[in-house]
């Protein structure tokens, strides 16, 4: 397996080290923002894990070795190629065996970070049940990854582009923690609140990494849900946004998108709609979630 992973240098040396390091997804790069905003947000992600003293790692496939690590160049390269496949788990053995490249998703990039021994993940929002998933069956591999795969993972919650009642159901059922850190709530994306709880609201960072650690003691298979929500100050007004987010799933059902194009499809349609507006509410919560993963992963080396 050690032959199909290439690890930048300076994520390795401060894996050996026990310094801390945060994993980065590279499908929000190729298909969660247009290019530059694409290239300018996982920049930004990278200087902010640094400013906190922890090593960025952004895990993607580059012909068919998969990168932890990307370089400057490889994040330019997933940036202006959006194009490039969204490789979720059930993708990896075709686009590895092809030699080609691949944006990993929550659920791969999980999978990769715990292959290269990386605890601390930061994202923008987890993948989940979709609307009418109890028909279609659209329900994110990133879930059955939290169920399998040993990363925290620091998110704002799930987009209500989901059906966030049974995502929440399907975690429990899976075992996976969901807790939240300084909030009581479960949020939504683009707004701090779903409606849902979670099950804890750790209000301290050295609590939270505690908790992590004795799951990781008690060797508990699962991923943990960290959720954190949006600053108070970029969060989107509730009705507005869920407005667009419902004409955008009725679109995306009545023009028969479907698979995995449906979250990207949805994503681009609320960007346009929203005069920008979602665009800069995902970047700032990207980034805190970002600052908050890399405080995690410092704590967790304490
Ligand atoms: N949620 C977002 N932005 C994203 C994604 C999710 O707010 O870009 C991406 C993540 O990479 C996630 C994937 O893992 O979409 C889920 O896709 P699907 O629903 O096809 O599993
Ligand atoms: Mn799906």
């Amino acid at each position: 397996m050690r032959n199909l992973l290439r690890i930048n240098p300076e994520v390795q040396e401060a894996l050996g080290n026990n310094q801390p390091v945060v994993a980065l997804e590279s499908t929000i790069i190729s298909h969660g923002f247009s290019y530059p905003e694409n290239l300018n947000m996982a920049l930004e992600c990278d200087r902010i894990i640094r400013a906190e003293g922890a090593i960025p790692a952004t895990i993607g496939i580059i012909e068919g070795e998969i990168v932890i690590g990307l370089t400057r160049d490889e994040i330019q390269m997933f940036a202006e190629n959006r194009e490039t496949p969204k490789c979720s788990r059930r993708d990896v053995p075709t686009i590895i065996s092809l030699k080609q490249n691949g944006a990993t998703t929550v659920a791969t990039t999980m999978m990769f970070a715990q292959m290269a021994g990386i605890k601390v993940f930061a994202t923008g929002g987890i993948g989940g049940v979709h609307f009418n998933g109890e028909n279609t069956m659209d329900i994110s591999a990133d879930l059955e990854e939290l169920a399998n795969t040993n990363v925290a993972v620091v998110c704002s919650g799930a987009k209500s582009i989901l059906d966030i009642p049974r995502t929440l159901e399907y975690l429990e059922t899976k075992g996976v923690p969901v807790v939240g850190y300084q909030t009581d709530a479960f949020p939504d994306f683009y707004t701090r609140d779903s409606g849902k709880k979670v099950t804890y609201n750790f209000k301290n960072m050295d609590d939270l990494a505690q908790m992590v650690h004795i799951k990781n003691q008690l060797n508990i298979k699962s991923g943990v849900v960290i959720a954190n929500p949006i600053p108070e100050e970029s969060a989107l007004e509730p009705s507005f946004i869920r407005k667009l987010i419902q004409e955008a799933v009725t679109e995306a059902a009545t023009k028969g998108i479907e698979g995995n194009k449906v979250t990207p499809y949805i994503l681009s349609v609320l960007h346009e709609r929203s005069e920008g507006k979602s665009v800069v509410a995902n970047k700032a919560l990207v980034f805190n979630n970002s600052k908050v993963a890399a405080q995690l992963a410092v704590a967790m080396t304490k």
